[in-house]
């Protein structure tokens, strides 16, 4: 079976050499001696000030709305995974969507200014598929109107734009570590801030807000990441180089295969791409789906990320009908892409989707 993703798994010696560790210490959570490590090491691969590990990306876009205090309505994009709208509404915020950009796939920058309102009070743009959003002019417009701004930049790692990671934008970006992901822990995720005095308040919420064993100084919640966790993040970074290099390769031959083909989603030109999806576009639902089909019958599953677009979920409905997005969500397919999908196999899928394609 070939499937969208397949998580790394890295050399089992080296895991049991971390997890070893674990078990001499003692130290399972709270902070243990893997996480620490974790976090200076992805620092410094990345290029970030601040980094806090945390246990999924879902709850790093909480905890990054709660820190800045984010209320009211958000200005967001309907091209995501749910959890970047749904964390909104579980925080008690609306979500408002702004349309998308038909090429780069991200929020369209004119769309956002419009649906400004005196209950605005933040931003979440998210650089969909490792894309950077128009950073310039969404970071702009958040200090002309006092808005707050959190990047979902969970597609985003090892993305850097003008030579910088990507993820020091904002006033937070945050990134998913989930086990679908390019680099992963498992289960797991980040905030990244260049903010000393908001990673101290993060540090703090993410431990239900406890400062020692008599001071309790603010409203938090559990969100550590546990050292077995850490343990397998700290073994897939060692194969990072490893992981990048196959995943290019694998993307750049999908692009000659079968770009006389589909449409490839418009890579911003500053910044380098992490090759993470391979999203591709065709002309309409039917013959998506047509591809869809055969390539299952094949056991070969792609998958439509994102479908359907956000504005059409039924608890986050609201008046904002996005016609872009709603068009792309029908026509877009995520390929087969990890770093072990061998060669013969990556063949198939681009023989299977030429074919079909030919006979449309
Ligand atoms: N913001 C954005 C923009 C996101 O994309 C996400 C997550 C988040 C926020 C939230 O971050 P987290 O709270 O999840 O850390 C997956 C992931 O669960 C999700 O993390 C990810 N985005 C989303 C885009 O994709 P599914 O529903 O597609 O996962 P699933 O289980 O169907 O897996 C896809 C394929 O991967 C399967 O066909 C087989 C393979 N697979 C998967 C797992 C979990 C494996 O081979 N082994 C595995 O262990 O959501």
């Amino acid at each position: 079976m070939i499937t969208v993703t397949r998580p790394w798994l890295p050399d089992r010696e080296r895991l049991d050499s971390y997890i070893d560790q674990v078990y001499k210490s003692g130290h399972l959570t709270n902070n243990g001696p893997l996480v620490r490590l974790l976090e200076e090491r992805l620092q410094t691969y990345l290029g970030v000030k601040h980094l806090i590990l945390v246990s999924n990306g879902t709850l790093a876009l909480q905890i990054a709305y709660r820190a800045l205090g984010v209320t009211g309505e958000v200005i967001t994009t309907p091209f995501s995974f749910i959890a970047t709208s749904s964390s909104l509404a579980w925080q008690n915020c609306k979500p408002v969507f702004a349309d998308i950009d038909p090429l780069t796939l991200n929020i369209d920058v004119d769309n956002v200014t419009s649906k400004i309102t005196s209950k605005t009070s933040a931003l979440v743009p998210v650089h969909v598929f490792g894309n950077p959003c128009n950073v310039e002019r969404l970071n702009e417009i958040a200090s002309k109107h006092n808005l707050k701004i959190v990047y979902d930049a969970s597609h985003a790692f090892g993305v850097n734009y003008h030579g910088e990671s990507i993820l020091s934008q904002g006033d937070i970006s945050t990134i998913s570590f989930h086990a679908t992901k390019l680099f992963h822990t498992i289960e797991g995720g980040a905030l990244v801030t260049n903010d000393s005095s908001l990673a101290k308040k993060i540090r703090l919420m993410i431990k239900c807000g406890i400062v020692d064993e008599e001071n309790i100084a603010l409203c938090g919640i559990n969100a550590k990441m546990h050292e077995l966790s850490a343990a397998m993040g700290l073994s897939v970074l060692d194969d990072i180089d490893t992981i990048k290099k196959n995943r290019a390769q694998i993307w750049q031959q999908y692009k000659i295969h079968l770009s006389d083909y589909l449409k490839f989603q418009k890579w911003n030109e500053n910044a380098t791409n992490n090759c993470a999806y391979v999203p591709v576009l065709f002309s309409n639902e039917q013959e998506l789906l047509k591809v869809k089909n055969t390539l299952n019958n094949f056991d070969i599953f792609p998958r439509r990320y994102f479908y359907p677009s956000l504005d059409q979920i039924n608890f986050l409905l609201n008046n904002n009908k996005c016609l872009v997005a709603d068009d792309v969500s029908k026509r877009i397919l995520c390929l087969p892409i990890y770093p072990n999908l061998k060669k013969q196999q990556q063949r198939q899928v681009i023989e299977l989707i030429k074919n079909v394609l030919k006979l449309v």
